[in-house]
């Protein structure tokens, strides 16, 4: 559509910086517990507490078969109890792990995407 690109009107960041409204911890290091649990409240669209697939599914990039399919590979491994739902311990716990190679902006940005991403998507809203 070519609406979405605000990008244009700030200057690129430099390498390794983090927005300013990025949550820093007290050492200056991102806080990307709470960038987690952020994107696992947007995730829990029935408040349960938990993510069920369906809300998990919500942060594959795209809705095709094999993508979908990777996803809910994902969803397995990080349900460590295997009782078809995500708890937030789970999920913080997975995502720091498979995070913990990345640099500080570069789990800003995906983060941040999947926050917009889950954001987009109300899966308890029945159309
Ligand atoms: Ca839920
Ligand atoms: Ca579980």
């Amino acid at each position: 559509m070519g609406c979405g690109s605000s990008t244009q009107a700030r200057p690129p960041p430099g390498e390794g910086m983090l927005p300013k409204d990025a949550k820093l911890k007290a050492d200056g290091t991102l806080d990307r517990e709470a960038m987690l649990s952020f994107i696992f409240a947007h995730c829990d669209d029935d408040n349960d507490g938990k993510l069920s697939m369906l809300e998990f599914a919500q942060l594959a990039d795209k809705y095709d078969k094999a993508t979908v399919t990777l996803q809910l590979d994902l969803f397995a491994k990080v349900d460590k109890n295997a009782d078809q739902n995500l708890s937030l311990g789970e999920f913080t716990k997975y995502q720091l792990e498979s995070g913990s190679g990345m640099s500080d902006k570069a789990f800003y940005d995906m983060a941040d995407k999947w926050i917009t991403m889950a954001k987009a998507i109300d899966t308890s809203k029945k159309k």
